[in-house]
């Protein structure tokens, strides 16, 4: 376990890295901060191949009871991490584009050689979700988005509830397994939207502000088929504040 001040340090980086990455800001690089994995002592070097599985940013039982700890442990230590070496292993077969930031590819599938596109598309997808939809909770979480984007909420959706109920609406209406994402575009406006198995924001050129998984590996071990369950805890523990600084890009 991470000491508690290097653990900020990695909450620090990876709220800034992780919900950068998506931006597709493909000339500065780098998501240098989906960061410091449980197996490595050197800082990752950047959101760059090989991927490394990026850690919590908090402990495994921090958002309990709205999270249980099995599932946040599966949900990252086996699903994650085997979305990292599907992506590691589609991209050693084609180095060419190893250098290629992430979410560029992500953004323009059709430059990826077509054996790895569906390994790409599928692995990357859910490597770059994943390491989002961490940073996207937090055991502070809940309450109210901070004010400006809560007036952005308001101009899109007309109250904060309305939102939250269209929201899960798009989140219970997935069919089969997918995400559902509160996004921005490039003026800022909001959108809510689903993606069907690891699509991402990215691949809209769309600005992921707050996304939850609806895949059952998310959430079948505590709710079972209770979709709507998962929904309504997910509300507890999603961080505003990286939900905020990720619309301020935008904005
Ligand atoms: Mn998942």
């Amino acid at each position: 376990m991470l000491e508690l001040h290097s653990r900020r340090e990695v909450i620090k980086t990876l709220a800034a890295g992780a919900l950068a990455l998506p931006l597709l800001d493909c000339a500065t690089s780098a998501p240098s901060s989906l960061a410091e994995s449980k197996t490595s002592t050197q800082p990752m070097s950047a959101g760059a191949y090989p991927y490394e599985l990026p850690a919590l940013p908090y402990a495994v039982d921090a958002l309990e009871p709205h999270v249980d700890a099995r599932t946040m442990t599966i949900h990252h230590d086996a699903h994650h991490a085997a979305y990292v070496k599907g992506l590691n292993a589609a991209l050693a077969k084609h180095p060419e584009i190893q250098t290629v930031p992430l979410g560029e590819l992500l953004g323009d599938l059709e430059r990826v050689p077509a054996d790895i596109r569906d390994a790409v598309r599928n692995h990357g997808g859910g490597f770059v979700n994943h390491a989002l939809f961490w940073t996207m909770m937090s055991p502070k979480g809940g309450g109210a988005p901070p004010a400006e984007l809560l007036s952005a909420i308001e101009r899109s959706f007309g109250t904060l509830d309305a939102f939250k109920a269209k929201y899960k609406a798009s989140a219970l209406g997935v069919f089969g397994s997918g995400w559902a994402w509160l996004t921005a575009d490039a003026t800022g406006t909001l959108r809510i939207e689903q993606f069907a198995n690891q699509d991402t924001p990215a691949m809209r050129g769309l600005t992921p502000i707050l996304g939850i998984d609806v895949w059952e590996h998310a959430y079948y071990l505590k709710h079972e088929n209770r979709r709507a369950d998962w929904v309504d805890a997910f509300w507890n523990v999603v961080d505003w504040d990286a939900g905020f600084a990720a619309y301020r890009r935008t904005a």
